[in-house]
């Protein structure tokens, strides 16, 4: 579940190994490259944290935030 830390929107994700991580990650990556809206993230073996906001408005949560979140979980249940 997305919650909100720091002025984003925040989840922790945790897959199998690193190789189900990354295969996330890439798969966000290609997402967020589409949408022109790029997550701050972190990675640490199979552990994935996300960060959502936009710098563009103040480094705020907007409605770009949202869409990726759904897209995001999307991915991770597809
Ligand atoms: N990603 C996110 N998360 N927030 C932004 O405001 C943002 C971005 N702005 N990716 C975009 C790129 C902008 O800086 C460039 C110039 O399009």
């Amino acid at each position: 579940m997305w919650t909100t830390e720091k002025n984003s929107l925040y989840k922790k994700f945790e897959f199998k190994n690193f190789s189900e991580a990354f295969a996330f990650m890439t798969r966000v990556a290609f997402e967020a490259e589409k949408m022109d809206h790029h997550p701050l993230w972190t990675n640490v073996y199979n552990k994935v944290e996300i960060w959502l906001s936009t710098h563009d408005a103040g480094d705020t949560v907007t409605d770009k935030d949202h869409k990726l979140s759904v897209r995001i979980d999307k991915i991770q249940s597809a």
